[in-house]
Protein backbone atom coordinates (compact mmCIF):
# COMPACT_ATOMS: atom_id res chain seq x y z
CA UNK A 1 0.00 0.00 0.00
CA UNK A 2 1.20 3.51 -0.73
CA UNK A 3 2.48 5.27 2.07
CA UNK A 4 0.31 8.52 3.63
CA UNK A 5 1.71 12.18 2.86
CA UNK A 6 0.72 14.36 5.92
CA UNK A 7 1.10 17.51 5.88
CA UNK A 8 1.07 20.31 8.74
CA UNK A 9 1.31 24.14 7.74
CA UNK A 10 0.96 27.23 9.92
CA UNK A 11 2.90 30.56 10.62
CA UNK A 12 6.67 30.25 11.99
CA UNK A 13 6.80 29.33 15.92
CA UNK A 14 3.17 27.95 15.49
CA UNK A 15 4.65 24.41 16.38
CA UNK A 16 4.80 22.78 13.21
CA UNK A 17 8.11 21.20 13.71
CA UNK A 18 7.54 19.89 17.34
CA UNK A 19 4.40 18.64 16.12
CA UNK A 20 5.32 16.66 12.58
CA UNK A 21 8.78 15.58 14.62
CA UNK A 22 6.04 13.44 16.98
CA UNK A 23 3.58 12.70 14.12
CA UNK A 24 6.93 11.05 12.56
CA UNK A 25 7.85 9.11 15.12
CA UNK A 26 4.28 7.83 15.99
CA UNK A 27 4.01 7.18 12.54
CA UNK A 28 6.90 5.37 11.85
CA UNK A 29 6.99 7.60 9.10
CA UNK A 30 9.95 9.83 7.14
CA UNK A 31 10.28 13.80 8.30
CA UNK A 32 10.44 15.96 5.24
CA UNK A 33 10.71 20.02 5.93
CA UNK A 34 10.67 22.44 3.89
CA UNK A 35 12.95 24.47 2.92
CA UNK A 36 14.88 22.23 3.03
CA UNK A 37 18.90 24.15 3.96
CA UNK A 38 21.10 20.84 3.35
CA UNK A 39 20.54 20.92 -0.46
CA UNK A 40 22.13 23.51 -3.06
CA UNK A 41 19.28 25.84 -3.66
CA UNK A 42 18.80 25.24 0.13
CA UNK A 43 21.92 26.97 0.92
CA UNK A 44 20.57 29.89 -1.20
CA UNK A 45 17.40 29.99 1.03
CA UNK A 46 18.56 29.95 4.05
CA UNK A 47 21.11 32.51 2.91
CA UNK A 48 18.02 35.11 1.70
CA UNK A 49 16.55 34.28 5.09
CA UNK A 50 19.00 34.74 7.20
CA UNK A 51 21.06 37.87 5.49
CA UNK A 52 18.73 40.67 5.39
CA UNK A 53 21.29 42.47 3.07
CA UNK A 54 21.03 39.77 0.45
CA UNK A 55 18.45 40.26 -2.48
CA UNK A 56 16.81 38.57 -4.57
CA UNK A 57 13.55 39.69 -6.96
CA UNK A 58 10.40 37.89 -5.49
CA UNK A 59 9.45 35.90 -8.50
CA UNK A 60 13.31 34.13 -7.87
CA UNK A 61 12.64 33.43 -4.16
CA UNK A 62 9.15 31.98 -5.54
CA UNK A 63 10.56 29.60 -7.96
CA UNK A 64 13.90 28.86 -5.57
CA UNK A 65 11.31 27.25 -3.00
CA UNK A 66 9.52 24.84 -5.34
CA UNK A 67 12.91 24.08 -6.83
CA UNK A 68 13.95 23.17 -3.43
CA UNK A 69 10.95 20.77 -3.34
CA UNK A 70 11.41 19.26 -6.85
CA UNK A 71 15.29 18.38 -5.46
CA UNK A 72 13.49 16.64 -3.31
CA UNK A 73 10.66 15.07 -5.15
CA UNK A 74 11.80 11.89 -6.86
CA UNK A 75 13.29 10.23 -2.95
CA UNK A 76 9.66 11.35 -1.38
CA UNK A 77 7.66 9.45 -4.51
CA UNK A 78 10.24 6.55 -3.62
CA UNK A 79 9.51 6.26 -0.39
CA UNK A 80 5.66 7.16 -0.49
CA UNK A 81 5.43 4.08 -3.19
CA UNK A 82 6.95 1.50 -1.30
CA UNK A 83 4.72 2.39 1.47
CA UNK A 84 6.43 4.65 3.87
CA UNK A 85 4.62 7.12 5.52
CA UNK A 86 5.47 10.84 5.16
CA UNK A 87 5.26 13.65 7.25
CA UNK A 88 6.15 17.14 6.13
CA UNK A 89 6.94 20.48 7.59
CA UNK A 90 5.60 23.15 4.69
CA UNK A 91 5.26 22.59 1.85
CA UNK A 92 3.25 23.93 -1.77
CA UNK A 93 0.85 26.20 0.32
CA UNK A 94 3.48 27.89 2.32
CA UNK A 95 5.35 28.72 -0.97
CA UNK A 96 1.87 30.16 -2.15
CA UNK A 97 1.04 31.76 1.00
CA UNK A 98 4.03 33.88 1.70
CA UNK A 99 4.75 35.39 -1.83
CA UNK A 100 0.86 35.97 -2.13
CA UNK A 101 1.54 37.99 1.12
CA UNK A 102 4.39 40.08 -0.56
CA UNK A 103 2.38 40.77 -3.11
CA UNK A 104 -1.67 40.11 -3.38
CA UNK A 105 -1.67 41.47 -7.19
CA UNK A 106 0.46 38.25 -7.80
CA UNK A 107 -1.44 35.99 -10.07
CA UNK A 108 -2.54 32.81 -8.05
CA UNK A 109 -2.02 30.48 -11.19
CA UNK A 110 1.55 31.55 -11.59
CA UNK A 111 2.20 31.19 -7.91
CA UNK A 112 1.00 27.35 -8.12
CA UNK A 113 2.71 26.34 -11.46
CA UNK A 114 6.20 25.51 -10.64
CA UNK A 115 4.67 23.20 -7.99
CA UNK A 116 2.37 21.11 -10.61
CA UNK A 117 2.96 17.61 -10.35
CA UNK A 118 4.42 17.24 -7.28
CA UNK A 119 2.95 14.56 -4.94
CA UNK A 120 -0.33 15.78 -3.59
CA UNK A 121 -0.95 15.90 0.65
CA UNK A 122 -3.67 13.15 1.59
CA UNK A 123 -3.83 15.42 4.73
CA UNK A 124 -3.19 19.16 5.12
CA UNK A 125 -3.19 20.21 8.59
CA UNK A 126 -3.63 24.30 8.98
CA UNK A 127 -2.60 25.02 12.54
CA UNK A 128 -3.80 28.52 13.79
CA UNK A 129 -2.43 30.47 16.99
CA UNK A 130 -3.10 34.12 18.00
CA UNK A 131 -0.48 36.39 16.91
CA UNK A 132 -0.77 37.42 20.58
CA UNK A 133 0.73 33.91 21.82
CA UNK A 134 3.06 33.71 18.58
CA UNK A 135 5.02 36.52 19.90
CA UNK A 136 5.93 35.20 23.08
CA UNK A 137 7.70 31.47 21.79
CA UNK A 138 10.90 31.18 21.04
CA UNK A 139 12.97 32.61 18.62
CA UNK A 140 10.77 35.22 17.13
CA UNK A 141 11.89 37.88 15.12
CA UNK A 142 15.78 36.25 13.92
CA UNK A 143 14.67 35.92 10.27
CA UNK A 144 12.89 37.17 7.56
CA UNK A 145 9.39 37.34 7.11
CA UNK A 146 9.47 37.01 11.10
CA UNK A 147 7.31 40.27 11.73
CA UNK A 148 4.34 40.37 13.40
CA UNK A 149 2.69 42.76 10.04
CA UNK A 150 3.72 40.12 7.79
CA UNK A 151 2.42 37.24 9.43
CA UNK A 152 -1.29 38.52 9.43
CA UNK A 153 -1.26 39.07 5.73
CA UNK A 154 0.67 35.59 5.68
CA UNK A 155 -2.38 34.22 7.71
CA UNK A 156 -5.03 35.92 5.27
CA UNK A 157 -2.95 34.73 2.21
CA UNK A 158 -3.05 31.03 3.69
CA UNK A 159 -6.99 31.10 4.59
CA UNK A 160 -7.56 32.52 1.56
CA UNK A 161 -5.30 29.43 -0.50
CA UNK A 162 -6.37 26.50 1.55
CA UNK A 163 -9.67 25.93 -0.03
CA UNK A 164 -11.53 23.82 3.18
CA UNK A 165 -14.97 24.65 1.98
CA UNK A 166 -14.31 22.69 -1.38
CA UNK A 167 -10.93 20.56 -0.21
CA UNK A 168 -11.76 17.40 1.99
CA UNK A 169 -8.15 17.21 2.24
CA UNK A 170 -7.60 20.19 4.81
CA UNK A 171 -7.89 20.43 8.13
CA UNK A 172 -7.73 24.06 10.15
CA UNK A 173 -6.67 23.29 12.96
CA UNK A 174 -6.76 25.91 16.73
CA UNK A 175 -4.68 24.95 18.68
CA UNK A 176 -4.48 28.52 20.71
CA UNK A 177 -2.99 28.20 24.06
CA UNK A 178 -3.02 24.03 23.66
CA UNK A 179 0.10 22.10 25.24
CA UNK A 180 2.52 20.08 23.15
CA UNK A 181 0.60 17.17 24.00
CA UNK A 182 -2.94 18.58 23.95
CA UNK A 183 -1.59 19.43 20.37
CA UNK A 184 -0.79 16.10 19.34
CA UNK A 185 -3.75 14.43 20.95
CA UNK A 186 -5.65 16.67 18.55
CA UNK A 187 -4.44 16.21 15.63
CA UNK A 188 -3.96 12.39 16.06
CA UNK A 189 -7.74 12.37 16.80
CA UNK A 190 -8.45 13.74 12.97
CA UNK A 191 -6.18 11.31 11.54
CA UNK A 192 -7.64 8.56 13.47
CA UNK A 193 -11.29 9.61 12.49
CA UNK A 194 -10.34 10.00 8.83
CA UNK A 195 -8.67 6.31 8.69
CA UNK A 196 -5.04 7.02 7.61
N1 LIG B 1 8.73 29.80 3.11
C1 LIG B 1 8.73 28.46 3.19
C2 LIG B 1 8.40 30.45 1.93
O1 LIG B 1 8.41 31.67 1.86
N2 LIG B 1 8.08 29.70 0.83
C3 LIG B 1 8.08 28.33 0.86
O2 LIG B 1 7.79 27.68 -0.17
C4 LIG B 1 8.41 27.69 2.09
C5 LIG B 1 8.42 26.19 2.16
O3 LIG B 1 10.46 30.27 4.64
F1 LIG B 1 9.17 32.16 6.83
C6 LIG B 1 9.14 30.62 4.28
C7 LIG B 1 8.35 30.41 5.53
C8 LIG B 1 9.31 30.82 6.61
C9 LIG B 1 10.68 30.59 6.01
O4 LIG B 1 10.72 28.43 7.01
C10 LIG B 1 11.49 29.53 6.70
P1 LIG B 1 10.95 27.65 8.40
O5 LIG B 1 9.80 26.65 8.47
O6 LIG B 1 10.85 28.70 9.48
O7 LIG B 1 12.30 27.03 8.30
MG1 LIG C 1 10.84 29.92 10.83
Amino acid sequence: MRGRLILIEGLDRSGKSTQAEILANRLNGQLFKFPDRSTPIGEIINKFLTDPTFELSDESVHLLFSANRWEKAAQLNKLLSEGTHVIMDRYVYSGIAYSLAKDKSRDVEWLYGPDVGLPKPDLTFFLTVSMEELGTRKGWGEERYEKEQFQLKVKECFLKVLRVDTDPTIEIVDVNGLSIDETTLKLWSIIEARGL
